[in-house]
């Protein structure tokens, strides 16, 4: 079921439309929010992820303009009007301003299409900001899909992706590519492992009677603020790890390049192998990040073949190591997520884990569906109680039903 405009915040979308730029919008594009199942810190890696889109979106109401400037304006006070020129040059905002995903979108578009006209929009979201849903993807895919309608033009999906996944490094962060593929290519009543170089992306019905509990830490992950550093440098270590282990494989007498990739190293050797070479050639901190590296990408094929069997509780299993591999050797969980893991499990969850980026953001557990309202019950009773009540408990605490990708639709 389409989610309704109350979820966004405004009652009658198209009159605030009209009251902001005097006539009402034409067109109508919409990219969902995300929820990672499994495969975390992986696809800057080139290693797959596996998520599903969520019901919750970015909406973008819009009219096209005859000439090159972009008006935005927010439904949420939060974010302020942001206007600006298109060019294949944008200046960006200071760093943190939301408005940078916007020009991340417009600036790569006129870089690849050459001179466009601009339009005129009201954004409003119902995925949690900063929360590890990606709503900043969801934000620079309605908005490039926005822009592209209002100059009549089409790129095929996977393109779109990858150029947007470019794009967002716009905003400072080195991130992968899981959030524009999945906030595109996703598929209703499906999770996704995505592939990435080429981007692929391989649908896996999720069976009856599984339930995904999303419930928020209420700590921002803010990407484009202080977490930013902090995710590049994760990004930064496993980059030097793989130069280590690479140099350690040239030593050993195999064919060494500066080129190996985490999916070479996969495809040559067995796991158990891997971390062998990795104790062997890397500092020890070093070691713990290719070690949830390359388990992470062992658990991702097993959790997609594990719902393919309809196996909840293998899926489960997955979910748990994964967390703990996050926890202890990626180092980017939070007292508040490992407690929201603790309480999913107490509650019945077959496995939970934290999703996206972490340092804060949401935790995803996994339950049976006869089981999921005691997990729901016993995360709101045991976290969110006195902290938040009624609908604005809704927004932080879920089941994610996995919905469809991204489109555009005229009014
Ligand atoms: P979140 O935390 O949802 O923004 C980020 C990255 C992903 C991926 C995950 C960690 C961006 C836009 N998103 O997701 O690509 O690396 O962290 O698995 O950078």
């Amino acid at each position: 079921m389409k989610e309704s405009w109350k979820a966004h915040g405004l009652d009658r979308p198209g009159e605030v439309f009209k009251g902001h730029f005097g006539t009402f919008p034409t067109h109508l594009s919409r990219a969902p929010g995300r929820v990672n199942l499994i495969g975390e810190h992986t696809d800057y890696n080139g290693l797959p992820v596996f998520p599903m889109a969520l019901r919750k979106e970015v909406r973008i109401l819009f009219r096209p303009r005859d000439d090159a400037l972009v008006r935005v304006r927010n439904a949420l006070a939060e974010f302020p009007p942001r206007d600006f020129e298109l060019s294949h040059r944008i200046e960006p905002y200071p760093p943190g301003d939301w408005g940078n995903y916007l020009k991340a979108a417009c600036q790569a578009l006129a870089q690849r299409l050459g001179p466009l006209r601009g339009l005129d929009a009201l954004v409003s979201s119902s995925v949690p900001v900063a929360s590890g849903l990606s709503s900043s993807s969801a934000l620079v895919i309605a908005m490039a899909q926005a822009l592209l309608a209002a100059n009549e033009l089409h790129l095929p999906l996977l393109e779109l992706a990858e150029e947007m996944a470019r794009a967002e490094r716009y905003t400072g962060t080195q991130g992968g590519g899981m959030d524009q593929a999945i906030a595109l290519g996703a598929r209703q009543g499906h999770a996704s492992r995505i592939e990435f170089k080429p981007l692929r992306l391989f649908h896996t019905p999720i069976p009856k009677g599984w339930s995904f509990v999303v419930a928020h830490t209420l700590a921002r992950a803010e990407k484009s603020g202080p977490v930013q550093a902090a995710y590049n440098e994760r990004a930064q270590s496993c980059r030097e790890a793989l130069a280590l282990v690479s140099l350690a494989l040239g030593g050993r007498g195999e064919e060494a390049t500066e080129s190996l990739s985490y999916r070479d190293l996969l495809l040559r050797f067995p796991v158990a192998d891997l971390l062998r070479l990795g104790e062997d050639a890397l500092p020890p901190l070093l070691f713990r990040r290719f070690r949830h590296v390359v388990t992470e990408a062992a658990r991702v094929y097993a959790a997609e073949e594990a719902m393919a069997q309809g196996d909840l509780f293998t899926f489960g299993i997955l979910m748990d190591a994964s967390h703990e591999s996050l926890r202890n050797d990626y180092e980017v969980s939070s007292p508040e997520l490992d407690r929201l893991v603790e309480l999913a499990r107490e509650g019945g969850a077959a496995g939970a884990r934290l999703t996206g980026a972490g340092f804060g953001g949401c935790m995803v557990a996994l339950a049976h569906s006869g089981r999921a309202e005691r997990v729901v019950a016993s995360l709101a009773k045991g976290y969110f109680q006195g902290k938040v009540a009624g609908k604005a408990l809704d927004e932080v605490l879920f089941l994610a039903e996995a919905g469809p990708g991204a489109e555009v639709t005229v009014l």
